[in-house]
């Protein structure tokens, strides 16, 4: 029996080389429970300084461990950070660029996860438009899924859960929890849908928000001086490109179908509230306050069921066994350069949360190093005491989780938007972040911006607009040594440009998916969580 036992612990060392060799037995693995949501602002969580909102739970997860400063996606928008938080990878490894299909052919996370002896499941927003592989439970909102009596695809077809999906979503995590196999550790992906566009929030965070004034960003008017390559051109403003949907404007009793649908997508330039019309900048702030009414209403219910999960795991008695990670799929623009969406570069839409607690994260901690969506794979994987293998593309955070300091740690992110012609009419773009400074290079233009973030942390002065101004020595060399690192980072991802033309983009669509499985009915949260479990 003792020398099974040691040749137990003798094969786990030599599987995870994690482990440390002095222990006497292999060190308990911690569960994973991974919170993620879709286009939650980093400026509308309470604890990275938020000017419009207070979220009391997502503060409570900050304070009780890590909470990066500085934290990037790689590709601001939904299925290539998806495809990039599974492989750790970048969209020109993982084969999801744009809105194409993630091949679950492919290595990713969970499948590792599962192979290492983790229980492994994920609930709510997927958005890659292919069945989850990986995972002994999965339940899934088709495409980007509906906010309220949301349909989810499970394993043998597709079923209704009536109700508010941020609730719903919250529900199935604490489902989920209850009724786990107690002879492993779990891996937990909890998508919320929320707070993505449409912008419907539960009813009593509506009530909460309804009426509610929220100060402007300084930049809500941005004219875009200095910055003619792609910001003039956009379509994801305030005052142009909310539409009267967005804006839940009630359309006339008398219009159904096809006209109904066609008068809430247009995007109104007069509007008229309590008997006035308004027009102008007086419309733009009206814009403004109604988007963040109901976008903050949404992050509201997102950090009600952030509270929901956490009080399970105190109830469950996991708390100290599991490690809870919060961030989101993108950043977003709450009214900063007039905008609202993610998809640029700029600070808004490049950072996230992150936030993390659990056993051996250091308390109260605030790392500055840069990290990025790449790093999250790497991450589950080494705190899971798995290897993290050659081809994914990110680093394990899990020192900066401890506190330590690595000399070697990474100075600078790349970053690439493919996606134009796409959403938004937002020019295709890539670009390196350093502590200090942004290039960006509008490659289908030829143009590039460059912004020292140290004076000018809301990009609003293009150092290479005067010409003047890009030849003084200090900006010149600024500009050089940025383009070198940008050309430096592109070869160490690999990056060959094999995205670049929008003709080399790979097939498959992720919206409507779906419509073809079986309809298993309407059931409640528990009959659901029992229709996720995948056979064998
Ligand atoms: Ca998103």
């Amino acid at each position: 029996m003792r020398a099974c036992r040691i040749l137990v612990v003798s094969l786990a060392l030599a599987l995870f080389p994690g482990l440390s060799a002095s222990a006497a037995e292999p060190a308990r693995r911690p569960n994973i429970l991974f919170i993620f949501t879709d286009d939650h602002a980093q400026h509308a969580l309470s604890c990275y300084g938020s000017r419009v909102n207070v979220t009391p739970h997502l503060d409570r997860l900050a304070a009780a461990g890590a909470r990066f400063t500085n934290s990037f996606v790689t590709n601001s928008i939904c299925t290539p950070s998806r495809a990039t938080l599974l492989t750790g990878q970048y969209s020109h490894k993982n084969g999801v660029p744009v809105f194409n299909a993630f091949d679950g052919g492919r290595d990713h996370v969970a499948k590792r996860l599962q192979a290492g002896g983790y229980h492994t499941g994920v609930i709510g927003k997927w958005h890659l438009g292919s069945d989850p592989t990986g995972f002994d439970r999965w339940i899934v909102l088709p495409g980007q899924g509906d906010y309220w009596n949301p349909t989810f695809l499970v394993p043998g077809g597709k079923l209704t859960i009536e109700g508010h999906c941020t609730d719903i979503t919250g529900d199935l995590g604490v489902a989920f929890l209850r009724s786990r196999p107690r002879d492993k550790p779990f891996f937990l992906m909890l998508h919320q849908k929320a707070p993505h566009r449409g912008w419907q929030p539960d009813d009593r965070n509506r009530a909460k928000f309804a009426g509610k004034v929220f100060p402007e960003p300084d930049t809500l008017f941005d004219t875009y001086a200095t910055r003619p390559a792609a910001l003039p051109e956009n379509e994801q403003t305030i005052a142009r490109d909310l539409t009267r949907g967005d804006l839940k404007l009630e359309p006339p009793a008398e219009l159904a179908g096809k006209e109904r649908r066609q008068w809430l997508s247009a995007k109104p330039m007069q509007v008229e509230v309590d008997g006035r019309t308004l027009t102008g900048d007086e419309l733009v702030r009206w814009k403004y306050q109604r988007f963040m009414q109901d976008y903050l209403a949404c992050v509201q219910g997102v950090d009600d069921n952030v509270g929901k999960v956490l009080d399970e795991l105190d109830r469950e008695g996991l708390a100290d066994d599991t490690i809870v990670i919060y961030t989101t799929d993108n950043g977003w623009y709450l009214g900063d350069l007039g905008l609202y969406d993610k998809r640029f570069m700029y600070e808004p839409g490049l950072r996230v949360p992150l936030l993390a607690r659990g056993p051996g994260i250091r308390v109260g901690i605030t790392p500055d190093q840069p990290v990025a969506n790449i790093d999250l794979a790497p991450t589950f994987l080494d705190l899971a005491g798995l290897p993290v293998p050659e081809s994914m593309q990110g680093r394990s955070v899990a020192p900066l989780l401890r506190g330590e300091q690595p000399a070697d740690w990474r100075r600078s992110v790349y970053y690439r938007y493919y996606h134009d012609p796409g959403h938004h009419n937002t020019r295709a773009h890539c670009g390196v972040r350093t502590p200090t400074h942004k290039l960006i290079h509008y490659w289908k233009v030829g143009a590039y911006e460059l912004y020292d973030l140290r004076t000018d942390p809301t990009e609003q002065h293009n150092l290479l607009f005067d010409e003047a101004e890009a030849r003084t020595p200090d900006v010149a060399a600024v500009f050089a040594a940025l383009k070198d690192e940008l050309e430096r980072l592109k070869r160490e991802y690999g990056d060959d440009d094999r995205y670049a033309d929008p003709a080399t983009w790979p097939p498959g669509a992720v919206d409507g998916v779906g419509g073809d499985k079986p309809a298993l009915g309407r059931k409640t949260v528990a009959e659901a969580m029992a229709a996720s479990v995948t056979a064998g």
